[in-house]
C-alpha cells in the first residue's frame, strides 16, 4: 500500500492529491493513507500536507528501493525484480540463495549495509550504512563455464563507464576486479559462479562502490588505500542514478556478448580504461613471482606481462599489484 501511495504521489508530478482521492483509488480509509504517509516521511520522503488541497511530494531520499530503482529504468531484464534490504551479511549470499531457489536471471539485490561484505578469498569488504552501493546481480548465461571469468571484466567496464557518465570522474580499472580513482580503490567486483561440466547454472556479480562515504567512515588501516566518489567529486553522488546507469550499461554489454560471444569490443574498452597497461606490475602466478610491465590483454582477458628478460606471461587469475597503487615498490 505504501508503494502504491508513493506511486500515486509521484504520478501527480508535483501536484496535490487529496486524501479522499487516494482513499478512493486505493480502497483504504483516509486514516490508513495518513499512516502510510507518515511512514514514508520517516523513510525520508518530504511530503507536505495542506488542508483542503491534500498531499504533495516535495523530494525523495536517495534510497535503493524497488520502486525508486525501477522508475525510468530502461532495461528488459536487469532490475525487473529488485530485492531491497536494510542490513545483510552479504548481498552475494542472498543472491546465491535465491538463485538456488530458481529465481530468474536479472534479479538485483541491494542493501543499505553489509555486516559481512566479502572480497575475494574471504577478505572483508567494508560496507557502511547508507553511503555505498552494495549490490548483486543474478545472471544465467547459456554459455560454457570457461567463459565465466569474462563477466568480471565485462562488469568492470560497465561499472567504470557508468561512473564516468554519472560523475565525470576519471575512473580506471585495475585487473581484474577493482576500480581505482586517484590510485585508490573505489569499487570492487566479486563474481561467483555455480557450474556443471558444460553449463553455467548461475553467476552472481557482486559490486561494491564507495559512493558517499566520508574518509573517517573507512576502517583506519584502509584509509590511504580506499576512496569514495564523493571525496573526489566534492559533493554527494546520487546512488539511485548510478545504480540505474549500471544496470542499463551492464545489460547492454551482457546482451551484446551472449548474443555473438564477441568479446573484442569489451576488451578494447577495458584496455582504454585500464590503469595496468604500460605499468610495472608484480604477481605471484602458478607459484612463481612475476615482475614486469603489463603489455596487453589476451583475447580471453588474461593480463600479458613482459618480464625484464623479454619473456611474456599470461596471467589469467589471481592478484596483480601495480607499482604506485598497491603496497609494492
Ligand atoms: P578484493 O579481494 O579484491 O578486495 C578486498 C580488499 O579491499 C580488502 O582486503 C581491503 O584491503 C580492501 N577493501 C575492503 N573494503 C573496501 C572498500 N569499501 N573500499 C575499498 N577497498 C576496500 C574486491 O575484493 C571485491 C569486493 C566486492 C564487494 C561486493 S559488495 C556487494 C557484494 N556482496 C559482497 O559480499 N561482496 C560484493
Amino acid at each position: 500500500m505504501k508503494e502504491k501511495i508513493l506511486k500515486a504521489l509521484k504520478e501527480s508530478n508535483g501536484g496535490y492529491i487529496s486524501g479522499e482521492k487516494l482513499s478512493d483509488i486505493l480502497g483504504v480509509s483516509r486514516t490508513a493513507i495518513w499512516k502510510h504517509i507518515n511512514s514514508l516521511r520517516e523513510e525520508g520522503y518530504d511530503i507536505l500536507s495542506v488542508p483542503r488541497k491534500g498531499y504533495v511530494l516535495n523530494s525523495c531520499p536517495d534510497l535503493l528501493t524497488e520502486i525508486e530503482i525501477q522508475e525510468g529504468l530502461n532495461t528488459k531484464c536487469l532490475g525487473r525484480k529488485v530485492v531491497y534490504l536494510d542490513r545483510v551479511n552479504s548481498t552475494n549470499d542472498i543472491a546465491k540463495d535465491l538463485a538456488i531457489r530458481n529465481e530468474e536471471e536479472g534479479l538485483v539485490i541491494l542493501a543499505e549495509q553489509q555486516v559481512k561484505g566479502r572480497g575475494r578469498k574471504g577478505r572483508a569488504w567494508a560496507s557502511p550504512k547508507g553511503a555505498g552501493i552494495w549490490m548483486s546481480l543474478l545472471l544465467r548465461p547459456n554459455i560454457l563455464p570457461i567463459h565465466g571469468p569474462k563477466f568480471t571484466l565485462l562488469a568492470a567496464v560497465a561499472v567504470a563507464k557508468s561512473i564516468r557518465e554519472e560523475t565525470g570522474l576519471d575512473i580506471q580499472i585495475k585487473w581484474p576486479n577493482d576500480l581505482v580513482l586517484q590510485e585508490r580503490k573505489v569499487c570492487g567486483i566479486l563474481s561467483e559462479m555455480n557450474i556443471e561440466i558444460d553449463t553455467i547454472n548461475y553467476i552472481v556479480i557482486g559490486i561494491g562502490i564507495n559512493v558517499n562515504i566520508g574518509a573517517d567512515e573507512f576502517p583506519k588501516e584502509l584509509h590511504n588505500r580506499m576512496i569514495s566518489l564523493s571525496q573526489v567529486k566534492g559533493e554527494k553522488v546520487s546512488r539511485q542514478h548510478l545504480v540505474k546507469r549500471i544496470l542499463e550499461n551492464m545489460e547492454k554489454y551482457y546482451f551484446e556478448y551472449i548474443k555473438e560471444l564477441h568479446f573484442d569490443r569489451i576488451l578494447e574498452e577495458w584496455k582504454q580504461l585500464s590503469c595496468n597497461i604500460g605499468r610495472q606490475v608484480k604477481a605471484v602466478y602458478q607459484g612463481r613471482e612475476i615482475i614486469g610491465k603489463a603489455m596487453d590483454l589476451s583475447k580471453d582477458g588474461a593480463l600479458i606481462v613482459e618480464q625484464e628478460d623479454g619473456e611474456r606471461i599470461e596471467i589469467s587469475y589471481g592478484e596483480v599489484s601495480v607499482r604506485g597503487i598497491d603496497q609494492y615498490v
